[in-house]
């Protein structure tokens, strides 16, 4: 693994899938230099909201976030680049729209804090990312391959 191959779990929530804001966010990602290596259009049911959502068992949002996230599909990913975990935090935005930075995905497309639009792992959680990955996808759904602009992207590639 070189320090281009850090995986991170991304998934656009139901409000992007009903909003079509699919493609935004896969376009935002793609031409950052992030290579996609894993993607399912899912529903997503009660016990994987239940485990994916583990840590805010005992907050008081806890059942509407359930509710909301079992509410329609989702495109589950996995990306995978240079400190892509953080980096797709960054993309992202604060948790809460109304306070995202405009330029963040959740600060361009959401107001609400239950309908924030786009999942990442948390950079700050060690192990986060790929236990998130190993919940929502085996080994052998994950595509390895080396995208053709990679050394146009990490300037120690040889072009
Ligand atoms: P994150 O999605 O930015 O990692 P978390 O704190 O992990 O934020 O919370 C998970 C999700 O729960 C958020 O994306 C948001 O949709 C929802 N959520 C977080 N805090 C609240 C709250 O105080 N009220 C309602 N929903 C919340
Ligand atoms: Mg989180």
């Amino acid at each position: 693994m070189s320090h281009h191959d850090e995986r991170t779990f991304v998934m656009a929530k139901p409000d992007a899938v009903q909003r079509g804001l699919v493609g935004e966010i896969v376009s935002r990602l793609e031409g950052r230099g992030l290579k996609l290596v894993g993607a399912k259009f899912m529903q997503i049911d009660e016990e994987l909201a239940h485990e994916h959502y583990a840590e805010h068992t005992d907050k008081p949002f806890f059942d509407d976030l359930v509710d909301f996230i079992t509410s329609g599909p989702v495109l589950a990913m996995v990306w995978q680049g240079a400190d892509a975990t953080r980096q797709v935090r960054r993309m992202m935005g604060a948790t809460d729209p109304a306070e995202a930075a405009p330029g963040t995905i959740r600060g361009d497309y959401g107001l609400d804090l239950g309908q924030n639009v786009i999942h990442g792992s948390d950079h700050e959680d060690p192990g986060a990312n790929e236990r998130e990955i190993e919940l929502f996808f085996d080994e052998d759904e994950l595509v390895e391959y080396t995208r053709a602009d990679e050394p146009w992207v990490y300037e120690d590639e040889d072009h």
